[in-house]
């Protein structure tokens, strides 16, 4: 026999792809892992008498001469299969979409980065000129917004939406979508949410807002990370943690949620022990009190924590600049001649003020051309350090409406950064 199965705590893109592989291959009966997500397990209970799925307990592993492998490319996540990878003459399906190489030996193999496993599997179908089912569509479409984050994530591909556009001409309903893609938020977790914002606390590190909390929990309780992600919603901070500690198991687990490049979670959580993406991350620690976490994060973001890419990577240097006795016409010519909007003020290596394009509309008449910038420059002058990050210049620059910040350290200028420097930031279009 032909069988197809995926990853175990299977996800709607797992699913999804077992589904479509048995519109790909008629013959192939479909097997999913006892270990299913939450969500995933209301849709299949829900839709039971159409999926067709099979026990894994209902199958003898000796039958199978085939194996059709979606979404996972690594024989440890394969819930009791990995046995019969050493079935003679078997054949190896594969198809996947994760940018690392496994341990799977495939007979075929589609493998491709893609941001959703399914978007491979519908390039097949729309091929084969299937008609899809409004139900599977929807499945299909699930699966994709999952992987993709509704087509956020940066892994999604064109390919993806050209995917979606498609499931939705083939009547995905959105609706039925979302009441599954929902996030399992119930009355443990918002009890638990209610709980955080009570003692809710703001700290600053090197610019950034962040808020740890530490909870107790009693026994045990899922989609904690939802719950991070929405308090950090709520309280508006570039990066959120929880500490959630069951004192009668002795463990505690941290998990958090970042929206800004220079808080990165992985990195984070790396050094305590556990992982994740630089917008999210966990670390699961034994016998420690939640207070000693605490502590220890709190001098991680204290500590190494750099911006990836700091002002004096993106800044321009030597400055001009020019001392606040230079006249005004003189100041016009220099502006002209450097192609700049705003020139910096310094004495004696002091940055003293700031004369712009701006300042010259103050000027009436012109016998006061003659006077010097100091009369007309604004003296109330941003800087900003060299070790911030582009997303704290770009934050000064529309908070006070400015276009360029001195980069100022020990009171010296040592450089300068605008907005178009941020913008090539941003479009990650800087020279290496
Ligand atoms: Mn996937």
């Amino acid at each position: 026999m032909q069988i197809v199965t995926t990853h175990k705590n299977t996800d709607f893109d797992a699913l999804a792809s077992v589904i479509a592989a048995t519109i790909i291959y008629p013959e192939a009966v479909a097997v999913i892992p006892k270990a299913i997500n939450p969500n995933v397990k209301s849709f299949v209970s829900i839709h039971k008498d159409i999926l067709k799925l099979s026990d894994p307990d209902d199958i003898q592993t000796d039958d199978i001469h085939s194996i059709i492998i979606v979404d996972v490319n690594n024989w440890n996540r394969i819930e009791r299969f990995s046995k019969i990878s050493r079935n003679e003459n078997l054949e190896i399906i594969l198809w996947d979409h994760h940018p690392i190489e496994g341990n799977i030996q495939p007979t075929w193999k589609c493998q491709e980065e893609m941001g959703a496993n399914i978007t491979l599997m519908i390039r097949k179908i729309r091929e084969m000129a299937v008609r899809l089912t409004p139900i599977q569509a929807t499945l299909f479409l699930t699966g994709l917004y999952e992987d993709t984050g509704n087509l956020m994530f940066p892994s999604c591909k064109a390919e993806d939406a050209f995917a979606a556009g498609y499931l939705l001409e083939q009547k995905a309903d959105l609706t039925v979508l979302g009441s599954f893609l929902r996030p399992a938020y119930g009355e443990k977790q918002k009890n638990i949410l209610f709980e955080m914002l009570q003692n809710a606390e703001r700290l600053r590190f090197n610019g950034y807002s962040v808020s740890i909390n530490k909870l107790d929990i009693q026994g045990h309780v899922d989609s904690l990370a939802v719950v991070v992600r929405m308090y950090r919603e709520i309280l508006n901070v570039d990066a959120a943690f929880g500490i959630f500690s069951a004192r009668e198991q002795g463990r505690c687990i941290v998990i958090g949620r970042s929206n800004v490049d220079g808080l990165n979670m992985g990195m984070i959580m790396n050094s305590m022990g556990g992982g994740g993406h630089p917008g999210a991350g966990s670390a699961m620690l034994k016998s420690v009190n939640p207070e000693a976490v605490e502590a220890m994060l709190i001098e991680l973001l204290q500590g190494n924590q750099q911006a990836s890419v700091q002002i004096s990577d993106l800044m321009s240097f030597p400055v001009v600049t020019m001392p606040s006795d230079t006249s005004m016409e003189e100041a016009a010519h220099i502006l002209r001649e450097k192609g700049c909007t705003g020139i910096p003020v310094v004495d004696d290596g002091k940055l003293v003020g700031m004369i712009s394009r701006r300042d010259f509309h103050k000027v009436k008449g012109a016998n006061r051309l003659k006077s010097p910038v100091k009369a007309f420059m604004s003296t109330h002058i941003l800087t900003i350090e060299p070790g911030k990050s582009p997303m704290q210049a770009a934050r000064l620059m529309v908070k006070h409406d400015v276009g360029r910040l001195p980069v100022v350290q020990d009171d010296v200028i040592i450089g300068i950064i605008t907005r178009s420097d941020t913008m090539l930031y941003f479009y990650d279009m800087l020279p290496d």
